[in-house]
């Protein structure tokens, strides 16, 4: 079993109220490219060319066929490593257009993730960066082909371009298959990937386009790395080019990277996460001579943005602030742009679906009256199970999905994200997995016992903490020591430890043996600031 499909009267709703509609990705850029209207109009830009509509089509055919030349089958898994440049978008519509699937690597993942990624999808090809910030991303991609031995072809961006050949036909994907493979924030050792069906996930790219006021006059500004679900969807790059708008990649999300383009290009609208959202509102409070006036909205989402930055944004940028709370997963909550300021600044928003359903139970998974509670959901865009049946758990026996998430919900409605049960550490909006940071820190020689957990920072909102239990001879562990080893171990630098304190034992409860999780909750509840952080 590769994908968990919707329960057939699920499903029957979502088609008869038209939610899921009989089209593809590749549907949309045919469509878009053949209307006289919009053909022309630039599709996408980055700091070194831009592509209309038409051309934008033209190049995908082109380059569908070189893929297939390369042997890349319809329904095979192809993965991506890809920096913020128009080659992603052609690269990911060439498969669409030839069947094949991506699977969504981010250009900081390492060997660790890459390889684990590429045995979960089987996947057949890499498309990678030769070199990327100063990292070499090919031996890195051939250290992936030699462990995973379904991988038959690296492709380096650079070479994208010479594999473009006429375009030859290829069988129409079914619009409720799955298009492509997304990552799951802090997966542990065996990655959860997400399958998104073309139905599921154009709905939710033309909801968000309602309920974002995304039209053809949108410039969408792309700062996040281009994979995250949230720039790509929500409504992000997809939302922009079903709207017949125009995407803008930035290489870099800080200020001097990305206003140039903002004030070249008259972008409307970007997404961050809070602690960009910080420095774009420090920066421009501080003056800038940058002409950013052409922003409309900003939305801010990944991790719980502090209100005290929330009230700052808008009248620092000039724009109106919409928070985002999403989930590769599916469910997207969104404030809505007319919403009273005091929504906007201390709520997560509301789900985009008058038919994501949503409800609060305890830590037994029993249903609770009142918030908060641990969040599960079901809706036409959420998924039913991980690809190939992984982690079942994060699903309760009826199908919804547990987002592990802790919120409350207001009379309006509105959803406040209070936090998580202590397994994932929401790091500025990249995501950790205690387990497996806690998985790769056990092996080190000096290392007794380890229990990750997240303290609280002013900059990231969290950052990973690993209490260890040292080993009875020799050095203790230190900080540098365990970053190098879980580096050399191929983890991405997000998710190597900001801080070790090395303790004699952990807590004892004095009710039999205390789970790692029942740890990290008391080390994260011991860690917790005293007084609540001023909102
Ligand atoms: C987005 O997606 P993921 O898959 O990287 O992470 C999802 C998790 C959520 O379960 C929650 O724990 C956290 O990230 N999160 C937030 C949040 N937005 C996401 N926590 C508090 N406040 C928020 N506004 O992060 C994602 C996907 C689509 C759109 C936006 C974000």
């Amino acid at each position: 079993m590769t994908f968990t499909s919707w329960p057939s009267e699920l499903a029957e709703q979502y088609r008869s109220e038209g939610l899921w509609c009989a089209e593809t990705f590749d549907d949309v850029l045919t469509a878009r490219a053949s209307d006289p209207s919009i053909a022309d109009r630039t599709a996408v830009v980055d700091v070194d060319r831009s592509c209309t509509y038409r051309e934008l089509d033209l190049r995908v055919g082109r380059l569908a066929a070189g893929f297939s030349a390369l042997g890349i089958e319809p329904g095979e898994r192809v993965l991506l490593q890809m920096p913020n440049a128009i080659e992603f978008v052609e690269t990911v519509f060439a498969l669409f257009r030839l069947g094949a699937l991506p699977v969504f690597g981010l250009p900081a993942h390492r060997e660790a993730e890459l390889v684990g990624i590429a045995r979960a999808a089987d996947v057949v090809a890499i498309v990678h960066p030769r070199v990327h910030d100063r990292f070499d991303h090919s031996a890195l991609a051939q250290t992936v082909a030699d462990q995973v031995d379904t991988v038959r072809r690296l492709i380096p961006i650079d070479t994208l371009e010479s594999l473009h050949t006429d375009p030859c036909g290829h069988p129409r994907s079914e619009p409720e298959s799955v298009a492509f493979l997304q990552l799951s924030g802090g997966s542990t050792g065996v990655p959860k990937l997400i399958p998104r069906t073309h139905a599921d996930y154009l709905y939710s790219v033309w909801r968000s386009n309602e309920v974002c006021g995304v039209s053809g006059d949108t410039v969408y500004l792309v700062v996040l790395p281009v994979a995250h679900n949230f720039p790509m969807s929500s409504p992000g790059i997809l939302g922009a080019l079903y709207a017949g708008g125009t995407v803008v990649l930035s290489p870099s999300p800080a200020p001097s990277a990305a206003w140039p383009l903002v004030e070249s290009e008259r972008a409307t609208m970007v997404g961050l996460v809070p602690p960009l959202a910080r420095l774009w509102t420090e920066t421009a409070e501080r003056g800038t001579t940058q002409d950013i006036s052409s922003l409309e909205t900003i939305q801010v989402g990944g991790a719980r943005c502090p209100d005290e930055l929330a009230r700052r944004i808008g009248p620092a940028l000039g724009v109106t602030l919409q928070q985002v709370f999403g989930m590769a997963e599916g469910l997207v909550c969104y404030t809505r742009l007319d919403d009273p300021i005091d929504v906007v600044t201390r709520t997560q928003g509301r789900p985009m679906s008058p038919l994501d359903q949503l409800r609060l139970v305890d830590d037994d998974g029993a249903a609770v009256a009142e918030g908060p509670g641990f969040l599960e959901v079901q809706g036409p865009y959420t998924i039913r199970g991980y690809w190939n049946g992984a982690a079942p758990a994060s699903f309760a026996p009826d199908g919804w999905y547990r987002t592990g998430d802790v919120v409350e919900i207001t009379d309006g409605g509105d959803l406040v994200v209070l936090g998580r049960g202590g397994d994932r550490i929401n790091r500025g909006g990249e995501k950790v997995s205690a387990e497996q940071l806690e998985e790769h820190l056990l092996e080190h020689p000096a290392v007794r016992d380890v229990i990750v957990v997240a303290v609280a920072d002013e900059y990231l909102g969290e950052r990973t903490c690993a209490y260890v239990i040292a080993v009875d001879s020799g050095e203790p562990p230190s900080l540098p020591m365990l970053r190098a080893f879980a580096r050399d171990r191929g983890l991405a630098d997000w998710k190597l430890p900001d801080s070790v304190v090395v303790v004699d034992g952990f807590p004892e409860t004095g009710v039999g043996k205390v789970s790692r999780r029942r740890l990290r909750e008391i080390l994260t509840e011991q860690n917790k600031p005293r007084t609540v952080a001023a909102d």
